[in-house]
C-alpha cells in the first residue's frame, strides 16, 4: 500500500481552513493508503512558543486528528521529537540544500516580516525538517493546502539531488492538494489565508470556539460588493463562505447558490453560521470525550513504531554517505 505523511504544527487554535485544507483529506485518504500523522512540535518551536502551553497543545493536536476522523488503529499519530531521526535528517539534508533556495521559500519572508525579533536559523531550515519529515518514511504523496506547495517541491529537489550524489535513497514524494479548499481565506481579510498567527481572532474560526462565537465570527465576516449569493473572481470574500459551506455539507456551490437566489447575504451567512456552530459542537464533544492519559499512552506507543521505520531509513542514509 501506499505511504502518505503530513503534519500540523502544536501552535495557536488549529482552524477550519486547516481542517478544510488538509485534516479532512486525510481522513478520506485513509481507505487508499497507509498514513502517518504528525504533531510537528519542532517546526513549532521555530517561533517561541510557551513551554506549558506547548506541552498542552501537542495533546490537542493529537486528539483533534482523532475527533475528526483519523483512526489511530490505522494510522500512525506520533509526535515528531519523539522520533529523533527527523533532527538527524534534517543535518544531513542542510549540507545539500543551497542557501539561494532556501531564501526564495515565501512562507519563510512572511514568517521573517511577522516576527522581526526573532529571525532564527530554525525558521530558516524550516522546510529541510520538513523534508525529512517526509523523505524519511518513503512517502508517495503528501496532502497539505496550497500554501506548502513550494515546500514540497523543495522536498523533491532535496530528494532528487541525494540520489543522484549518493544513488537511489529516497522515493520522491508528491503533492496532494485538493482543488477546493487548499486555500481558505481570512474571514476579515479574503486577500490572505486563515492564518492560526493572525492578530484578530476575527480572521479564523478555530476548532474549539464556542459555537456561539464562530457563529458570530460568520456573520461579521467581510463580503463583497453586491448583494448576489454568488461565487466567482470579482467575490473573493464570498467564493470563500461557499467553499467553506459546500465542504462542510458535501453538496456543491451550485446548489447553494440555488437555494439561496433572491435571498440576501444576511440569510446565507446565518444558513453557514449554524452549519459551522453544529459541526463546532459534535467536534468538541468528541474532542472532550478523548483522555490525555490515554493519548499519551498512543503517541508514545506510536513514536515505537515510527522509530522503527525511521532508523532503518537512517541507517541507509548514513552508509551511502560514509558516515557507517
Ligand atoms: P500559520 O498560518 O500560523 O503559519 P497554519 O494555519 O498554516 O499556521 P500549519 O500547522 O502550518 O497551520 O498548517 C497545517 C495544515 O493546514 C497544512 O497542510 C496547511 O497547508 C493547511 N492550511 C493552513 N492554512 C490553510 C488555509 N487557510 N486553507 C487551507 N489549508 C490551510
Ligand atoms: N510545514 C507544514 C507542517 C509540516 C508538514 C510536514 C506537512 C511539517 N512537516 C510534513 C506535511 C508533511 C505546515 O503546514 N506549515
Amino acid at each position: 500500500m501506499k505511504r502518505i505523511f503530513s503534519g500540523v504544527q502544536p501552535t495557536n487554535n488549529i482552524h477550519i481552513g486547516n481542517y478544510l485544507g488538509a485534516i479532512k483529506n486525510w481522513v478520506e485518504l485513509q481507505k487508499d493508503y497507509e498514513c502517518i500523522f504528525c504533531v510537528v512540535d519542532l517546526h513549532a518551536i521555530t517561533v517561541y512558543q510557551k513551554p506549558e502551553t506547548l506541552r498542552q497543545n501537542i495533546l490537542d493536536i493529537a486528539k483533534t486528528y482523532i475527533a475528526l476522523g483519523v483512526d489511530p488503529r490505522h494510522t500512525i499519530i506520533f509526535v515528531q521529537s519523539d522520533v529523533k531521526e527527523h533532527a538527524e535528517l534534517a543535518w544531513i539534508l542542510n549540507s545539500i540544500a543551497k542557501i539561494g533556495e532556501m531564501e526564495r521559500m515565501t512562507q519563510f519572508k512572511d514568517k521573517a516580516k511577522q516576527h522581526k525579533e526573532n529571525i532564527n536559523m530554525g525558521l530558516f531550515d524550516y522546510p529541510v525538517l520538513m523534508a525529512s519529515d517526509i523523505l524519511l518514511y518513503d512517502t508517495e504523496a503528501v496532502p497539505v493546502g496550497e500554501d506548502q506547495k513550494q515546500h514540497l517541491e523543495l522536498t523533491r529537489d532535496l530528494a532528487m539531488r541525494f540520489n543522484k550524489l549518493y544513488g537511489d535513497t529516497f522515493t520522491v514524494p508528491k503533492p496532494i492538494i485538493k482543488k477546493e479548499g487548499a486555500r481558505i481565506l481570512g474571514l476579515d481579510d479574503p486577500d490572505k489565508k486563515m492564518s492560526k498567527s493572525s492578530p484578530s481572532a476575527m480572521n479564523y474560526v478555530s476548532l474549539l470556539d464556542a459555537p456561539e462565537i464562530a457563529a458570530k465570527k460568520i456573520m461579521k465576516a467581510v463580503t463583497d460588493s453586491g448583494s448576489e449569493v454568488k461565487s466567482g473572481k470579482d467575490k473573493p470574500a464570498l467564493t470563500n463562505l461557499l467553499t467553506i459551506y459546500s465542504l462542510m455539507t458535501g453538496r456543491s456551490v451550485k446548489e447553494i447558490e440555488i437555494e439561496y437566489a433572491g435571498k440576501g447575504y444576511g440569510d446565507f451567512k446565518k444558513g453557514l453560521a449554524e452549519i459551522v456552530s453544529d459541526f463546532l459542537a459534535d467536534f468538541q464533544r468528541k474532542f472532550n470525550a478523548t483522555n490525555d492519559n490515554e493519548i499519551r499512552e498512543l503517541l508514545s506507543v506510536n513514536a515505537n513504531k515510527a522509530r522503527v521505520l525511521a532508523e532503518k531509513k537512517m541507517d541507509q542514509v548514513k552508509r551511502k554517505i560514509g558516515l557507517k
